[in-house]
């Protein structure tokens, strides 16, 4: 039996607005606001503890150190007082921005990761992403490696590839982009990359860059030795990347044999999809359960104002055999609880026997939703035995003791607010230290 873990990156202290996301509306349209970065750690930390409450395995992964001066320092800049710093910030602001950037927070863009079952070397396989698109997110893959390293390094086979070059044809921003199906076993898997760049480049006027390219998947699922027949590769619509789609997580989730999709989430995907059922049905000998939303009944524009798609869905566990537990609960962003056509389809959704839906929580993620994330990308999924899941490092675990603890120290030395340009002082620089060793001390503990 496979079951999925979750591993949540806690949101950093110098979590502010920078503007920097890449065909991303709400990080543009939020850039240079004043940020919460106390409020956006508890909502990501409670998130997190949300979905442990319900039984799934829930890991949390600290913030990297910040700020990253050797890289101001590469591009040339001078970052030894706080009027430098504050030269730098006017002069680049993308620059001083993406040094002290925690968009590592968003955990589904850390790496693509694939079961062992579906790898035929039978190890686990995982590809830190590169996610060279934007100017803030590049140097996270090599922070995350060393994390995820220390996550599995007690597992008896797994591989934790490089990332791919850093060159535009290899754009690759990870599980975001990336979606495994399984029988209830979680043994029988079929594994969908999602690509957003056209097939002759320079046929397609994009207004954004397509974050995800196909030669980054293939390559992905190459190296990770997936079974080429039980993959599949479907296109981006560019009318959904012109709106702001810039992740298949925007317009697309799945989890074990359900997914849901927008009408406008692939390009010419009709006979894909087609295959992908009757491959679904061939592998497993049971049918996929794929539910497409129309645009009639969510446009394009509520689906991304709600997330609708980035909510999480995940099998909880029973906590008792007198208590049965909801076959699938969907956390869904507290948006799609404000506009109507989501909750209408939330609540359709659980009222039907024909999906394996059967409860919803709604949670306020506003600091993380402002720069475009929801629910599903705070976390990176990894399907992993029993066996395996026993073996991992028990304090990067979240249970109630340890959400307790990080509740604390973030209440304690988190900032309440933060101004881009509270980050030129220099002083701040070490209080960040400060707060690192803190969270170290709640992990250690
Ligand atoms: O890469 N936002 C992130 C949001 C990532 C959401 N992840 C998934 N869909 N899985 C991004 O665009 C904004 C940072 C800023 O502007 O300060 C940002 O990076």
């Amino acid at each position: 039996m496979i079951t999925e873990i979750n591993i949540d990156a806690l949101v950093g202290p110098s979590h502010h607005f920078g503007g920097l996301g890449v065909g991303n509306v709400a990080s543009q349209q939020h850039a240079y606001r004043t940020s919460r970065p106390r409020e956006a750690a508890l909502e990501g930390l409670r998130k997190a503890a949300l979905v442990a409450s319900l039984g799934v395995p829930q890991y949390i992964f600290l913030p990297p150190p910040r700020p990253r001066f050797s890289w101001l320092r590469e591009l040339g800049f001078s970052v030894n007082s706080s009027e430098q710093l504050s030269e730098t910030l006017h002069t680049t602001p993308q620059a001083f921005s993406a040094a002290f950037s925690s968009a590592f927070m968003w955990a589904a863009n850390m790496a693509t990761v694939s079961a062992a079952c579906d790898c035929s070397d039978n190890r686990l396989h995982v590809t830190p992403a590169n996610l060279i698109s934007s100017w803030h997110r590049a140097g996270e893959a090599a922070e995350r490696t060393i994390d995820l390293n220390s996550l599995l390094s007690s597992l008896d086979s797994y591989s934790i590839h490089p990332q791919l070059s850093a060159i535009v044809p290899l754009r690759d921003e990870g599980a975001a982009n990336h979606m495994r199906l399984c029988d209830t076993t979680g043994k029988i898997g079929i594994n969908i990359f999602v690509h957003g760049d056209d097939p002759e480049p320079g046929t397609c006027d994009w207004k954004f860059l397509p974050r995800q390219t196909r030669a980054a998947c293939e390559a992905v699922a190459r190296r990770h030795q997936l079974d080429p027949q039980r993959t599949f590769y479907l296109r981006q619509h560019p009318v959904a990347i012109s709106a702001g789609v810039f992740h298949n997580d925007v317009i697309a989730t799945s989890h074990g044999r359900l997914l849901i999709h927008h009408e406008l989430a692939f390009h010419e995907g009709q006979s894909e999809l087609l295959r992908l059922d009757d491959c679904f049905q061939k592998a497993t000998g049971a049918p996929l359960l794929r539910i497409e939303i129309l645009t009639s009944d969510l446009p394009l524009d509520e689906a991304l104002r709600s997330y609708f798609f980035n909510s999480q869905i995940v099998t909880p566990r029973a906590s008792s055999l007198s208590n049965p537990a909801p076959q699938m609960v969907l956390i869904s962003p507290q948006q799609c609880a404000e506009i109507p056509s989501t909750r209408r389809l939330i609540e359709q959704l659980i009222a039907s026997t024909e999906n394996p839906i059967e409860e919803v929580h709604y949670v306020s993620l506003e600091e993380s939703m402002a720069n475009g994330g929801g629910p599903a990308c705070l976390r990176l999924r990894v399907p992993l035995e029993r066996d395996d899941i026993d073996k991992l490092p028990r304090q990067l675990r979240l249970d109630r003791q340890l959400a307790e603890r990080l509740s604390a120290a973030i209440e304690r030395w988190y900032p309440e607010s933060l101004e881009l340009a509270d980050l030129c002082d220099l002083s701040f620089a070490e209080e960040l230290s400060q707060v690192s060793n803190q969270l170290q001390k709640a992990i250690l503990l």
